[in-house]
C-alpha cells in the first residue's frame, strides 16, 4: 500500500468522534427582539401553518408558459420525465432501517438529463395506497410555484417547461402545498437534472509545468477532449428519531443523524472484494469504516469508484441539504470549476456548495493512488461525507488479476473487473465516455434491484464477488 492510500485509510478512524459532536447544542435565537424557544418551535410553526391551510403561494400568471400541448408543438424535442412519489423503508447505516419518502422508489430519485433548450415534461403520479400527498419543484425550470402543487394519493399532475438554462439543477418535493416539504426533501424526496450546454461542454485545461534541459521551468498546459468519465454526487443529511422517523426538532436545530451522498453514509469505501484483493482476506478492511460490507447487503454493499489516471473526469456535484459543503477530494485540486455554464474556478484546492446549489467539477487524476471526495467539515466526513476514487491500478493488482483470469489483460482502472455503482453514475450525454460497467448499487428498493438485474444491464456484485474470490482464492 503506498503513502497516500494508507494515509487515507486512516483518515475514517476517528470516525466514532463524530457522535460527541451532536453533545452542543442552542436554545434560543432572537426574531424580531422576541426570545423564542427553538425547541418548541418546530410544532407551534407546523400546527399554525396547518391551521392557516397551507402555505399556499398566491402568484399572478407572470411567469414563463407551462401549457404543455403549446410546447410539445414548438419544433423542440420533447423529453418525458416520470416521477412517483412513494414512502418506503430503507436502510441506514448500523443495520436499521428509516421511513423513507422516494421519487421512484430510490434516493436520491432518478437523474434527468436533457440538452439545453428542451422541452422537459414533468408527470409526477402518486399510488392510491400512498399515505401523503407530494409535489416536484424543478429547479430548472421557471415559472410560477403554482405548478408545484401537490397531488394526492390515486392521482397525476404534469407541466411542461423548457430547459433554457445548462447546468446542474436540483429537483425536490414540494410538500403538501409546502407542508412537510422539509420532511418529504430530507426523508429522501430530492434528486437532479443535468441540462448539457447546447453546444457541447468545453475541453478541459489543466495547468502543469515542465522544465527544460538549461534548468527554466515553464508553463506545460494540456489539453483533454470534452469527452469524459461522469459520475454524480448528491449531498444531503438525515434527521432522524431512534425509531427512523423525521425528526424536525433535530432539523431546526441543526443537529443532524447523518450525512449521506447518493442517499447513504459511507456508500462508496471499499468492500470485501477490494479486502481481499488488497489484504488476501475478505475479512480484513482496508479502510475503517466499511459499514456497507458483505454481500448479503446486496445493493446497498459499499462499492468504490474507480477511474483511470490521465482520464478527463466530470463530477456533477449537488448540495440538498441545511448545511454547507465544503467540496474537497484529498490529493487533488479541482482543475475547473462551474456553474450554470460559467467557469467560476480554475485549479482551486476546495469549493463551497450551499443549501440547493450545483456544480460541474473537472478533473484529471494524475497518479494512481486512492483519493477520498469529502465535504471538509470534519462532523460531516465523521458522519458518511468520504467518497473514495481510486485511479489506475494503485494496489499493483493487474498481474494477479491476469494471471488468474479475472481479467483478460491489464487494465488502466478496476472498473472493468468490478463495475462503477450504478447510482454514482448519470444517464450518458453526447460528452459522456460510457463506464466499462454498472454494477447495481444505491438506497433502492429490492424491487428496483431486482428489475435492474432481470435487465441485464448491470453486475450484480453480490454474486460476482464469490466468484472472484474463488478465482483468486483457488
Ligand atoms: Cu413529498
Amino acid at each position: 500500500m503506498n503513502k497516500r492510500v494508507s494515509m487515507l485509510f486512516t483518515i475514517a478512524a476517528v470516525s466514532v468522534m463524530g457522535a460527541t459532536l451532536f453533545g452542543s447544542t442552542y436554545t434560543q435565537t432572537q426574531i424580531a427582539g422576541q426570545s423564542l424557544d427553538i425547541n418548541k418551535m418546530d410544532v407551534d410553526v407546523i400546527e399554525q401553518i396547518h391551521q392557516m391551510g397551507g402555505l399556499q403561494l398566491v402568484m399572478p400568471q407572470a411567469f414563463a408558459e407551462t401549457d404543455c400541448g403549446a410546447l410539445e408543438s414548438s419544433g423542440r424535442t420533447v423529453v418525458e420525465f416520470n416521477l412517483t412519489g412513494e414512502s418506503v423503508e430503507l436502510p441506514i447505516m448500523g443495520g436499521k432501517t428509516y421511513n423513507a419518502m422516494t421519487f421512484s422508489g430510490q434516493v436520491p430519485g432518478p437523474t434527468l438529463r436533457v440538452t439545453q433548450g428542451d422541452v422537459v415534461k414533468m408527470t409526477l403520479t402518486i399510488p392510491d395506497d400512498e399515505v401523503t400527498g407530494h409535489g416536484n419543484d424543478m429547479h430548472a425550470s421557471q415559472m410560477s410555484a403554482s405548478n408545484f402543487e401537490s397531488v394526492n394519493p390515486g392521482e397525476t399532475s404534469q407541466y411542461c417547461y423548457i430547459a433554457e438554462s445548462a447546468g446542474i439543477f436540483k429537483y425536490h418535493c414540494s410538500g403538501v402545498k409546502l407542508i412537510g416539504m422539509d420532511q418529504h426533501v430530507l426523508s429522501g424526496m430530492y434528486g437532479i437534472a443535468i441540462v448539457d450546454p447546447v453546444d457541447g461542454y468545453k475541453k478541459l485545461m489543466v495547468e502543469k509545468t515542465k522544465v527544460n534541459p538549461a534548468g527554466k521551468v515553464s508553463l506545460d498546459r494540456q489539453f483533454y477532449d470534452a469527452d469524459a468519465l461522469e459520475f454524480q454526487l448528491q449531498y444531503n443529511q438525515l434527521y432522524l428519531t431512534p425509531e427512523g422517523n423525521y425528526d424536525a426538532g433535530a432539523m431546526f436545530q441543526h443537529h443532524n443523524t447523518a450525512t449521506v451522498v447518493n442517499g447513504m453514509q459511507f456508500g462508496y469505501v471499499p468492500n470485501m472484494a477490494h479486502n481481499l484483493l488488497v489484504n488476501g482476506d475478505t475479512k480484513k478492511n482496508i479502510f475503517v469504516a466499511q459499514p456497507w460490507n458483505g454481500i448479503e447487503h446486496k445493493q446497498y454493499q459499499s462499492q468504490l469508484l474507480f477511474v483511470e489516471n490521465d482520464q478527463h473526469v466530470r463530477l456533477f456535484v449537488e448540495n440538498h441539504g441545511n448545511e454547507p459543503v465544503f467540496f474537497h477530494i484529498v490529493g487533488e485540486i479541482l482543475d475547473r470549476v462551474t456553474q450554470g455554464n460559467r467557469v467560476q474556478s480554475a485549479a482551486t484546492e476546495t469549493w463551497l456548495l450551499g443549501g440547493s446549489q450545483g456544480m460541474i467539477v473537472d478533473l484529471v487524476f494524475d497518479e494512481p493512488g486512492a483519493y477520498a471526495a469529502v465535504n471538509h467539515d470534519y462532523a460531516a466526513i465523521y458522519t458518511g461525507a468520504a467518497t473514495v476514487f481510486v485511479a489506475g491500478d494503485p494496489f499493483g493488482l493487474n498481474p494477479v488479476l491476469v494471471e488468474k483470469e479475472v481479467i483478460p489483460a491489464p487494465v488502466a482502472s478496476y472498473a472493468y473487473a468490478l463495475g462503477n455503482p450504478s447510482d454514482a453514475v448519470p444517464p450518458m450525454g453526447a460528452n459522456s465516455i460510457a463506464h466499462p460497467a454498472l454494477n447495481i448499487h444505491g438506497l433502492m428498493t429490492d424491487e428496483i434491484a431486482s428489475e435492474m438485474q432481470a435487465s441485464g444491464d448491470y453486475v450484480a456484485l453480490w454474486e460476482v464477488i464469490p466468484v472472484v474470490a474463488e478465482i483468486l482464492t483457488s
